[in-house]
This record gives C-alpha cells, sequence and structure tokens, in this order.
C-alpha cells in the first residue's frame, strides 16, 4: 500500500508532505472527511424482486452447484462500495438459488448467517446435523461456526435471502472457514428439529442445561434456530389487535435469554396496515429491508422507495426512516444493532415530524 502524497504551495511544507509520505505517515489535517459529524458514507439503494428472481433462475440453469463456492449465491453489491460484494459496511445480503435435487456441501465460518425464505419448499438445511425443513417466510440461524449444508430432495427451486455479518467480521479480520467432508450428511426428514423440539414452547427451557467450554461461541447464539413463519403471523396480528395501532413489529429473540438471535445481527418483522405511514426513525448502523408480502413504500433521507414484495433495500446508518404501506404489508429487517450496543455505539432517534418527500425513485 502506498501511503497518500500531499501538496502544498510552500516548499517547505511541501517537502515534509513527500517525507512523511516516504516514511507511511499521513498528517490529519489534510483529511477532513474523517470525523463527520454524523455517518454519512452510504446511500440507501433498492435491489428489484424480478430482477434478482430472473437473475438467480438464470445462475440456476447456466452454473452448476459444483462451480466455485458450491453455492449459487448472488449478493447485494451496494454501488457506493466499490465493487465490493457487500450491501452495507457491516452487511452481506443475497439471494441463494438452489434447484431440485440440488446440495450446497457442509462447512463452517466465523461469520454468522441467517436466511429468510421467499419462495419454493422442500429444502432442508441441517445445521450441526439439526435437519430444519424450509418454507416461506421462516427464519432459520447458522450461527458462528456451527456447520451447515443445504439439500433440495425436492421437485422445485427454492430462493431463500441470506444475511451476514460477514462484512463486519472481515473488518476485524476474524474469518475462519472449513470446508467439511465431501459425503453428504445423511438425515432423518422430521416434523420439527431438534432445536425447535427443546426450545420452542413459549417460557419452558430444559433445565440445568450449561454452555459448551469449548467451543468459544457457545451460548451466544440461539439455540433456537428456526423461526416459523405462523407464530411471527400470529404473533403481529396479535399486537395488532391488543394494541389497536396500525402497525407492530417482532423480535427474533433468543429464547434462552431474550436477547438478539446471535451476537452481531438483530432481526424483525414489521407490518403496516394499508393506509399507515410510520414515524420517522434515525439508528445508528445499517440494515437490509427484505419486502416479504404486500406493496408501498419507504423514505430514506427524503427519498422515496416504492416496493412490492421480494424488493430488498439498504438503510444506511443514521438515514431518516419511514414506511408507509399501500397493501397491508410485511417486511423482515435485519440489522447490526446488537454489534453497535455491545460497543457501546448505539443511538436511536425519533423525529419530532415525519420527514418531508424530496424525490421519488418510481419502481
Ligand atoms: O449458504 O452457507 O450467502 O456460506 C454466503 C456464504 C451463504 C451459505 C451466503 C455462505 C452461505
Ligand atoms: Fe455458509
Amino acid at each position: 500500500m502506498v501511503t497518500a502524497r500531499f501538496h502544498d504551495d510552500t516548499p517547505d511544507v511541501d517537502g515534509l508532505y513527500a517525507d512523511l509520505a516516504a516514511a507511511d505517515l499521513q498528517p490529519l489535517w489534510t483529511q477532513p472527511g474523517l470525523l463527520t459529524r454524523t455517518p454519512d458514507r452510504l446511500r440507501p439503494h433498492i435491489w428489484r424482486w424480478k430482477t434478482l428472481r430472473d437473475l438467480a433462475e438464470r445462475s440456476g440453469d447456466l452454473v452448476g452447484i459444483d462451480r466455485g463456492g458450491d453455492r449459487r449465491v448472488l449478493s447485494l453489491s451496494h454501488p457506493d462500495l466499490g465493487g465490493l460484494p457487500f450491501a452495507t459496511y457491516t452487511l452481506w445480503g443475497a439471494v441463494q438459488f438452489l434447484g431440485a435435487g440440488e446440495l450446497a456441501p457442509a462447512h463452517r465460518h466465523t461469520p454468522a448467517a441467517l436466511r429468510f425464505v421467499l419462495e419454493g419448499s422442500g429444502v432442508w438445511t441441517l445445521v450441526n446435523g439439526d435437519a430444519l425443513h424450509m418454507a416461506p417466510g421462516d427464519l432459520i440461524l447458522t450461527p458462528s461456526w456451527t456447520w451447515h449444508e443445504h439439500h433440495n430432495p425436492g421437485t422445485e427451486p427454492m430462493i431463500w435471502f441470506d444475511g451476514l455479518d460477514l462484512p463486519l467480521v472481515q473488518s476485524l479480520d476474524a474469518i475462519f472457514f472449513e470446508p467439511g467432508s465431501e459425503e453428504p450428511t445423511g438425515y432423518e426428514p422430521a416434523q420439527a428439529s431438534r432445536s425447535e423440539q427443546l426450545y420452542s414452547e413459549a417460557g419452558l427451557l430444559p433445565a440445568g442445561e450449561q454452555a459448551d467450554v469449548e467451543d468459544p461461541a457457545s451460548g451466544r447464539s440461539s439455540r433456537l434456530l428456526a423461526y416459523r413463519w405462523p407464530s411471527v403471523d400470529a404473533a403481529l396480528s396479535r399486537l395488532i389487535e391488543t394494541t389497536g395501532q396500525p402497525a407492530a413489529s417482532v423480535r427474533y429473540a433468543d429464547p434462552v435469554t431474550g436477547r438478539d438471535i446471535m451476537p452481531t445481527v438483530r432481526a424483525e418483522m414489521h407490518r403496516v396496515l394499508a393506509g399507515h405511514r410510520t414515524a420517522t426513525v434515525r439508528t445508528a448502523g445499517s440494515g437490509i429491508w427484505v419486502v416479504y408480502r404486500g406493496s408501498g413504500a419507504t423514505v430514506i433521507d427524503g427519498r422515496r422507495f416504492r416496493w412490492t414484495a421480494g424488493d430488498m433495500f439498504v438503510t444506511p446508518s443514521w438515514a431518516a426512516v419511514d414506511h408507509e404501506a399501500t397493501d397491508d404489508a410485511d417486511l423482515f429487517y435485519f440489522s447490526d444493532a446488537p454489534a453497535l450496543e455491545a460497543l457501546g455505539l448505539a443511538r436511536t432517534e425519533k423525529a419530532r415530524q415525519r420527514q418531508d418527500v424530496l424525490t421519488d425513485d418510481a419502481g
């Protein structure tokens, strides 16, 4: 890496700048963009479901799953990130396509992953050997360093959203990866995974269970690995009924601790009823929204992005955000909030009045 060279009209100062660069040093006073008043390095961006779906399907037709990477994944590559395959500075978002009869083989890595299912049926994900079936609207977790592989023994392809903290873990230079055995793991398809059998009975947990002391990640992520759409749907309906409000949201929580599903990432489902516009909020840290159901628009720093089911968009750190539903809408949200909270960097602010819409990004 070559240190940036700064220039000055005064020969002595210019000479100093040359010597600083040669010594791999840079003066702070030449870097006004470093300490911004508020985060401003990323703009909002939207990816359309029609485009994502078409290209995922074409990849399914043209590129075998065995060709590089073992997973047919199209990552959301934010145009502000100079060609990096990342959606934000901390978050990876992607669509994954697994055709009928295909297998994405076993591996594990330190970045934590979640999957939110958009379309199809019949896929089983094995997480540390526990077989979790996947259906639209389900959230499935693959915590840091857990073995995982995806099987599609069915007759139709499946497409899901992948969310990972990969850019964050990469910034911390803590990426580790290990491929699994070449042989696919055998599994017994069961109605409910072991994880759900043990941890999905609300308010009841297996007594006296302890974290695995050998495993640095043990006890830090939810042991419930699947959150089913019918439960989420029912919880949102009950909230709306109980509060009488035209919007409600739920956070996917670790049933043992009540904390976020994984140490670095938060997941939520937001329901906004037709005709309602939510209050404007700013949050430090970035997020990815995946429209599960309905249609409407989100205003981000004065720009209105219209959306329908399957569209995905990024809300940058400290952007002003509010949602407006045309039809009853359910929005899946994935963010790095727990990482900021753990580091004492979390902030949020509710605007006193709704932001103005300055431009309309038609869709
Ligand atoms: O399905 O295991 O989008 O390892 C990126 C990395 C998905 C996966 C991604 C992965 C996976
Ligand atoms: Fe993976």
